[in-house]
């Protein structure tokens, strides 16, 4: 179902986008209104991969005085997701319909290579551009090096380094915020992505918090997923910091982040080439002569490694809640 297209017969239904979720409760974003809702009944027992989350458009029952009742999830232009942290195989589904995915680092101990080639690869899965932004450069005496690197983890990924404190780089920023655009913000706690917002708007959008002196780490002050509206019809979805972004369901996202490598691979005298000792293969050569650094290499296939490890979880796991239920249905018949 195209959002563009969407026929709504009945006038009680609308079409409204979710804002907030909240266990089960939701909230829907209706003409400048903030709407309390509800799942209709048969979306109880839907794959989680269905169910509404912040950045959705939804057609909805319209209640005026208690809960509205959420009919359908329009279709998505792409769903920022990652496996659960205990690595259980359980998905989160975190934002949809993201054009912009802010993958704020901040320029002290919380910088890695690594975490910024896992970012890019879920947004680029998601649909959404990465856009690496370089927080607290009032702190840092070598920002052009960080900037430089960050520029080899892809070429789809887009790299700002900013001070949000003394309004340095901030201006780069505004190509992003142009209307009818959706900005997700995504990174640890404390790298500062309530302060950009802050910083963007001029006031106080958002609420932040100071860092832990001692390792730098933030506090969590923001605790859940919400979508706050800006005055030009820009939509920013903050989120809780994040300590780690696992891989599942990614795979086309990791192949757009190393996409170099993949026009390497197609180099390769043989397709089926797995780049060990087989002859005309390009990926060697291209590690031999320094073209491809090995640690990017290496990293590519971890990351390769990890996401087809985890989607065989994710799989065992939906097969097993499929059994599980048809089991329960049976029994209760
Ligand atoms: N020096 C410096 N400090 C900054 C900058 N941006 C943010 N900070 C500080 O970093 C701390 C954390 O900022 P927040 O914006 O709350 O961080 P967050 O990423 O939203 O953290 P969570 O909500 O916990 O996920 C605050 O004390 C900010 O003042 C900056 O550009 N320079
Ligand atoms: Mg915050």
């Amino acid at each position: 179902m195209n959002t563009n297209i969407i026929r709504i017969e009945n006038p009680e239904e609308k079409m409204g986008r979710i804002c907030r979720v909240q266990k089960n409760s939701y909230t829907i974003r209706f003409q400048e209104q903030e709407l309390p809702a509800k799942l209709k009944g048969s979306f109880y027992g839907e794959d989680p991969e269905h169910l509404p989350v912040v950045g959705d458009y939804v057609t909805f029952q319209y209640n005026r005085c208690g809960d509205s009742i959420i009919l359908s999830v329009c279709e998505r232009t792409g769903l920022l997701q990652r496996p659960d942290q205990a690595k259980t195989g359980v998905m989160q589904y975190m934002a949809a319909n993201v054009d912009y995915a802010f993958i704020v680092t901040s320029l002290n101990d919380d910088y890695n290579y690594n975490r910024i080639a896992r970012y890019a690869s879920v947004a680029l899965q998601a649909g959404a551009v990465p856009v690496v932004i370089l927080t607290k450069s009032d702190l840092c005496s070598n920002v052009g090096r960080y900037v430089r690197e960050v520029e080899t983890v892809s070429e789809k990924v887009k790299v700002h380094a900013i001070s949000a404190l003394y309004d340095i780089g901030l201006d780069e920023l505004k190509e992003y915020f142009s209307p009818g655009k959706t900005i997700c913000l995504l990174g640890s706690s404390g790298a500062g992505k309530s302060t950009l917002i802050n910083a963007i708007t001029g006031k106080e959008t958002m609420k932040t918090g100071k860092i832990r002196e001692d390792d730098s780490k933030g506090r969590h002050t923001t605790t859940h997923r919400e979508m706050i509206f800006l005055e030009n019809d820009v939509s920013v979805i903050d989120m809780p910091g994040m300590r780690e972004i696992g891989m599942a369901n990614t795979r086309e996202g990791i192949e757009d982040t190393f996409s170099d490598i993949g026009r390497l691979e197609s180099l390769c005298r043989f397709r089926d080439c797995r780049h060990e000792t087989e002859p005309g293969c390009a990926v060697r050569a291209a590690l031999e002569s320094g073209e491809l650094s090995r640690q990017r290499y290496e990293l590519y296939q971890s990351l390769g490694a990890e996401n087809q490890r985890n989607y065989a979880k994710k799989k065992e796991i939906s097969k097993w809640v499929k059994s599980y239920k048809k089991m329960n249905k049976t029994g209760k018949q």
